[in-house]
């Protein structure tokens, strides 16, 4: 999977790029990013890459130019655009998961009061948000989502561990135990100590639904419940 970025702080990139999972898969070349700073296509010897809006207002607008700059070589080798933005279409695991098979990326990051509209009308695929806040930037929303695109990719991390992740079951994920067996005089489930993998993944799909239940109920109407769910379900609302 290839990943470009267009970004006025490249340096964000860095650190998050060459670290832990994300940093292996692209040293192992399952990823690549390159990061395209947006200050390389600005206008004039002062390299302007923004400008008051017109019609008054607070803030500046980034301009259409530089970012037709730096994006139209991408757009013409293929990539899907998008802009990370507040009014784009929520990050899911569903997304997450379709973005994750597209073979190219071009990731846009936003700073001050946005892009000239002209430039998301014409040089943008998609816009995805990360949530209903908003940044000082884009650039942590596109790590965001590189992180949560890059783990999907085959080879990242073991397709086991990210198909039973929260949501990808349409569920949040069950409690995990690990050493030591009594901590502070809570102690472990007895059944995830006693080898039947049955009961234990039935005790873990119970947890999922009771964790969901509580927390999360609006995830139960998009989730493909079996009748043994439905049972646990109706046995837990009535606990
Ligand atoms: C954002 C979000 C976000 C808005 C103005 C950057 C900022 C500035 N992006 N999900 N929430 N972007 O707040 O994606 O340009």
């Amino acid at each position: 999977m290839r990943i470009d970025v267009v970004t006025l702080f490249p340096e964000l990139f860095e650190v998050p790029l060459r670290t832990s999972i994300i940093g292996r898969a692209l040293e192992r070349g399952l990823v690549s990013v390159d990061v395209h700073d947006l200050r390389a296509h600005g206008l004039g010897r002062h390299r302007s890459v923004d400008d008051y809006p017109y019609g008054g207002g607070a803030g500046m607008i980034l301009r259409p130019e530089p970012l037709a700059a730096a994006i139209d070589p991408l757009r013409e080798v293929g990539a899907l655009v998008v802009l990370l933005d507040p009014a784009g279409e929520r990050l899911t695991d569903r997304l997450a998961r379709e973005l994750a098979g597209v073979a190219h990326l071009a990731l846009v990051c936003g700073r001050y009061e946005g892009l000239d509209e002209r430039a998301r009308g014409s040089l943008v695929d998609r816009e995805v948000s990360i949530g209903d806040y908003v940044l000082t930037g884009g650039e942590l929303p596109a790590l965001v989502l590189i992180d949560a695109v890059a783990r999907l990719v085959p080879g990242v991390i073991e397709a086991e561990s990210h198909e039973s992740d929260s949501f990808a079951t349409g569920l949040l994920e069950h409690p995990q135990y690990t050493r030591p067996e009594s901590f502070r005089g809570m102690e472990v489930p007895a059944v995830l100590l006693s080898g039947h993998h049955a009961e234990v993944a039935r005790w873990r799909r119970r947890e999922s639904l009771r964790r969901t239940l509580l927390r999360r109920p609006d995830l139960l109407q998009a989730a493909d419940l079996s009748d043994e769910d439905r049972r646990m379900l109706d046995e837990l609302s009535r606990a």
